[in-house]
């Protein structure tokens, strides 16, 4: 960029054009203008705090939900630069906020958030939001300036002099424009496990959560407040809080290096947990982006701890027991870790862009886990031996869980070919076009066959309570008729055997009773989905069906109610008084198959809820907590989340 005359028209122009860029594709700077890309515009603003709170200036966050939908973002940080901008004779803060990319080129902040994933700059927040608003403090004084849709909507003002003693910092206040977003809605939850992410992720850093809407989505609280001192230590506690842990402390240590060259310095942290749980729970983070995908620094993670538990067991003579050395993978069984790296300039790969590319990242992390887990270890052998022996058992379990599966496989081969006899198929053999209803018990799974469209629709009844596969390795899983006879309808096989291109149908649909037991039931099956068949819910072929709760006749006319609120709803408005009748459908075996067709079953009417795998650490900890031994947490779960529990996502 030069500052010359000429070109600085030239430059405005290229201005005015990337702001319109990112209104016409939105989708290609937050990903999407779902419920989740207008999340995105939050974390954009925070990512922009933290990266303050990174450099060293800012020790408290606040995010808050405003009545009218919008969301104020507030820092103690230096303040958006005030000064007029040499090239553009703008004010600096006009610059960032109307130019992409601008709030780089202010600062050469070492570990840069935005950079990454995200990344792209309160520019765009500007560009998406019908009004923003932002106030600084700094150089004595609270300045402000609104825009519009990305553009100045008034002129950048000087408001007061600042207090004695009164501290710097910006606070952003935006409305996500409605032209651009499905729905302008946040969601408690979603902002507060984000931002409860952040404050394990960078230890020390307050963020304050705050609801002021009358009707949060969340009736729990209306304010949270996170802030960690133990950094990712904590962040592992509390993904083991209802597990049983093997060992007191958490392993941890940290590390730098300067691999990266010039750019500065790549930061390795790791904290770490054995518990007594068959799932491994691990969870890489690079710049603060989940990583989901993966990438070098989990690889360097998983080939470092392989080799050092191996060699300090072999050493001490541990591993007598079993043929070989340990795998990756026995492991890794029940053990929780947190792997956090900052590098200066992270490269992400992967269909999501959450798989971390830089390949110098790999050798960082190995050396630091080998040579620091190594020294954990010689310190604690109380610990070492915890994680051992534990991996050990799962080794032998390995070897036993290889024999079952070998058999279910050879038995399987021969009874491929013939589905479940309790499945009534559908005609069509085209996934894309077929459904399943897996029913709850015999008698709604008659409803259901006798309402369907035998055409697409296909009908397995489920009995009762299928098997806790929390509890239970595969092999045992493997025994359970229901089970099987899921996974044969289904088609795709299961574990190491699991083939996506063999699903039958691409809508799974699974249909329960609206109550507790039938909350149960399909916490069961989607525990079986998340453990043993993720790939069903990356792909979202999941779905549950949602049954209404009652249904209103008034003078000949039905309305169907999904909540007690609806069923208010439709008696106040459409009913005048007298011949209300109110029917409630305790289980789906109540509603005759007329009923079950029209209010479930017909794609016309009913209502489908996509399961997916948003948050794995969430899914993870809900999982455990309603399906696992700790009592306690599970009654809290359930009493806070009683009225939303059937719906959380998962
Ligand atoms: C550019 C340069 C500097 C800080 C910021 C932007 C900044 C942006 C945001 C957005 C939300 N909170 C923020 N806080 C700071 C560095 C200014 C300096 O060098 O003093």
């Amino acid at each position: 960029m030069n500052g010359d005359d000429p070109a600085y028209g030239a430059e405005e122009i290229q201005v005015l054009e990337g702001l319109e860029a990112v209104r016409k594709r939105p989708a290609m700077y937050i990903g999407s203008t779902d419920t989740r890309g207008l999340h995105h515009l939050v974390y954009e603003v925070v990512d922009n705090a933290i990266d303050e709170a990174l450099a060293g200036y800012c020790d408290s966050i606040g995010v808050t939900i405003h009545e009218d939908d919008s969301v104020t973002v507030s820092d103690d940080g230096r303040g958006i630069p005030v000064d007029t901008h040499a090239e553009y004779d703008r004010p600096a803060v006009e610059v960032i906020m109307t130019i992409l990319h601008a709030g780089g080129k202010f600062d050469n902040k070492s570990y840069q958030v935005s950079g990454g994933l995200h990344g792209v700059g309160v520019s765009v927040v500007n560009a998406l939001s019908q009004r923003l608003e932002v106030q600084i403090k700094r150089d004595g004084a609270l300045w402000t300036q609104s825009f519009e849709r990305g553009e100045p909507a008034g002129d950048f003002e000087r408001v007061r002099d600042l207090d004695d003693g009164e501290d710097t910092g910006t606070e952003i206040r935006f409305w996500p424009d409605h032209d651009i977003f499905e729905h302008t809605n946040f969601s408690f939850s979603t902002l507060e496990s984000r931002l409860r992410e952040l404050a394990f992720l960078n230890s020390g850093v307050e963020i304050v959560l705050t609801d002021e809407r009358e009707e949060g989505d969340d009736d729990a609280s209306l304010s949270s407040v996170f802030e960690y001192e133990g950094g990712i230590r904590e962040f592992v506690t509390y993904l083991n809080e209802t597990k049983s842990v093997l060992h007191d402390e958490v392993i941890y240590f940290e590390d730098a290096d300067d691999a990266a060259g010039a750019e500065g310095e790549v930061h390795v942290e790791v904290a770490m947990q054995a518990t007594e749980e068959l799932q491994g729970s691990l969870h890489a983070f690079a710049n603060n982006i989940n990583t989901r995908e993966g990438g070098t620094h989990m690889t360097g993670f998983k080939t470092a701890l392989t080799r050092t538990v191996n060699d300090y067991a072999s050493e001490e003579g541990m591993l007598a027991d079993i043929d070989g050395t340990l795998k990756g993978d026995d492991i890794r069984e029940g053990l929780t870790a947190v792997i956090s790296i900052k590098h200066p300039d992270p490269q992400f790969e992967g269909q999501t862009k959450t798989k971390l590319g830089n390949s110098e990242v790999r050798g960082v992390v190995e050396s630091a886990v080998h040579e620091h887990l190594g020294t954990v270890f010689e310190e604690n052998p109380d610990v070492a031996r915890a994680v051992i022996s534990k991996a050990v058992e799962a080794a032998k379990a390995r070897m036993a869980a290889k024999k079952a599966e070998e058999l279910t496989r050879r038995k399987s081969a021969l009874e491929n070919t013939a589905l479940p006899g309790k499945l009534s198929d559908c005609q069509v053999q085209d996934p894309d076009e077929a459904e399943l209803f897996v029913v709850e018990g015999d008698s709604a799974g008659g409803s259901a066959k006798q309402a369907r469209n035998p055409e697409n629709q296909a009908v397995l009844p489920i009995k009762g309570k299928i098997l806790n596969v929390e509890k239970h390795r595969l092999d045992r899983i493997l025994e359970n008729n229901e089970i099987r006879s899921l996974i044969t309808a289904i088609g795709t096989g299961i574990g190491d055997e699991f083939d996506m291109e063999e699903a039958r149908y691409k809508k799974i649909i699974i249909m329960t009773d609206a109550d507790v037991d039938g909350a149960h039931i399909r916490t069961l099956l989607l525990t079986l989905f998340y453990r043993h068949m993720q790939p069903l819910l990356e792909a979202g072929y999941v779905y549950a069906a949602k049954p209404p709760l009652y249904r209103v006749r008034y003078r000949g006319e039905t309305y169907d109610a999904m909540t007690d609120a609806e069923r208010d709803q439709i008696v106040a408005e459409k009913c005048d008084g007298n011949p209300t009748q109110v029917q409630r459908f305790k289980g789906l075996g109540e509603m005759n198959p007329d009923q079950l067709w029209a209010t479930t079953m017909n794609p016309e009417n009913r209502r489908l809820k996509r399961i997916t795998v948003e948050d794995a650490a969430a899914a993870d900890r809900m999982f455990s907590v309603l399906m696992g031994d700790a009592v306690e947490p599970r009654k809290k779960f359930i009493e806070e989340h009683a009225p939303e529990a059937e719906w959380v996502d998962i």
